[in-house]
């Protein structure tokens, strides 16, 4: 088999590279370990930013998200029982988008199938080879049959637990780390949203985020033990921590919980993202912990920058935009993980014993409540930075 670029896991990264490929004529095979249904089925991120929002409506694939999709200019923070507005329209002219991950790679699916491109689901055992010549291979086996796609460019979007980070030869990356000592129960349940748009809740006991899917769709999320099992958290425990975390939020209705999942939380990145002609691109190369609601994002950012890079090599014969891959994503990327690691200790209990701790999170939050300046800074990275592509 022969591909000008192979691709390896079909999540937001790699479809959203696919389809950037195929809009420039440029050719590629997704290889994916997991079925269809699997991929499309996959409740993870929730909130896009606005550039984000614009791509997918300037790629021709924003039309079900415009029609189905919660379009937000604000967003709430509770402390001390109260409610804080932050418009993020009149603070910085834009707003975010609230549209499930896995309808995002529903629509892309669907279009990479229309457009008749290639996703083989359910393949095994690949990896990655010849990575410093010009003609790298992925080795892979699909319906009991083994098989090499040779390529020009391998685009590595596998997420964290991938093979194509581990398969970087011996000390050619730096990991930079950082685990938190707690982590997230989320819920799907089946009940009305409490208020119009989200809620960050600091409380004593804990972090809460109130969100939602649809107008009957409610997701919340709460901290939780960073060893915590789903079993830890059965449903009235759930409520009754929301309860008390979101008082202060006009009405909370229950619902039936029709998912539950609890989430490590984590900040990581590997630097370079490149080796030879193997490129990483989203969770692959970073994790941010989801309280920025950053993660998927910075995937589309990493794969506009990449597929930009490919296609000056192919139309004009360009490499320095391949070379320049690593440094222009990680500028992105750290400011990213600065933003997250920002929110996540604002908003959550690090040490319950820890009264300073507590004083010091309440004064920054009255600050940012009450600041026009800190409001900007939150809104402006919130909403997402510009994407700043090399020319
Ligand atoms: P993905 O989505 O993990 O996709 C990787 C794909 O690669 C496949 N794969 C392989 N395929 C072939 N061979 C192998 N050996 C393979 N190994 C793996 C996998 O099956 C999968 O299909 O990575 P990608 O594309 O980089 O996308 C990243 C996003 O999924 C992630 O950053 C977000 O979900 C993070 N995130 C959020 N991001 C946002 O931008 N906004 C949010 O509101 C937001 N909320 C969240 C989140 C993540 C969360 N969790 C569960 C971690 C909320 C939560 C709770
Ligand atoms: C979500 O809607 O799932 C979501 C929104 C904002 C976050 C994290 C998750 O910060």
């Amino acid at each position: 088999m022969r591909t000008q670029v192979g691709i390896v896991g079909a999540g937001p990264a790699g479809l959203m590279l696919a389809h950037l490929l195929h809009q420039q004529g440029i050719e590629a095979v997704i290889l994916e370990n997991r079925s269809r249904a699997y991929c499309e089925g996959r409740i993870r991120a929730g909130l896009l930013e606005q550039w984000s929002t614009d791509l997918l409506i300037a790629l021709g694939v924003g039309a079900r998200m415009q029609r189905e999709a919660m379009f937000h200019d604000g967003n709430y923070v509770l402390f001390n029982g109260e409610l804080h507005y932050l418009d993020f329209r009149e603070l910085v002219g834009q707003g975010v988008t609230i549209y499930g991950q896995q309808e995002i790679v529903k629509d892309l699916i669907a279009q990479r199938l229309a457009d008749g491109g290639q996703i083989l689901f359910e393949v095994e055992n690949v990896s990655v080879h010849d990575l410093d010549t010009e003609k790298p291979r992925i080795r892979f086996r699909h319906g009991g049959i083994d098989n090499d796609l040779v390529c020009d460019f391998i685009g590595g979007c596998d997420g964290f637990h991938g093979i194509c980070r581990p398969s970087f030869p011996a000390g050619a990356l730096a990991t930079y780390e950082r685990e938190y000592p707690f982590g997230w129960v989320g819920i799907l349940s089946e009940s009305p949203p409490p208020e119009d748009e989200l809620i960050y809740a600091y409380h004593e006991r804990g972090f809460a985020l109130y969100t939602m899917r649809s107008p009957t769709r409610a997701r919340l999320y709460v901290q939780c033990k960073p060893d915590d099992d789903v079993a830890d958290w059965p449903d009235a425990r759930i409520w009754e921590e929301l309860h008390i975390r979101l008082a202060g939020v006009r009405k909370l209705e229950e619902g039936r919980i029709i998912d539950k999942v609890v989430t490590p939380m984590r900040s990581f990145v590997v630097e370079p993202m490149q080796s030879g002609r193997l490129f990483l691109a989203g969770d692959s190369a970073h994790i941010v912990p989801p309280t920025g609601a950053k993660g998927m994002n910075l995937a589309f950012a990493d794969v506009m920058v990449l597929a930009r890079a490919i296609e000056a090599f192919y139309r004009a014969d360009r490499t320095d935009l391949l070379d320049g891959y690593s440094r222009v994503c990680l500028r992105r990327v750290w400011k990213a993980q600065r933003f997250s690691w920002w929110m996540t200790q604002m908003l959550h209990r690090f040490d319950f014993s820890n009264a300073f701790d507590m004083r010091r999170q309440l004064a920054e939050l009255d600050y940012l409540a009450t600041s026009h300046a800190a409001q900007i800074t939150l809104a402006e990275n919130y909403t997402g930075l510009p994407l700043e592509l090399p020319e």
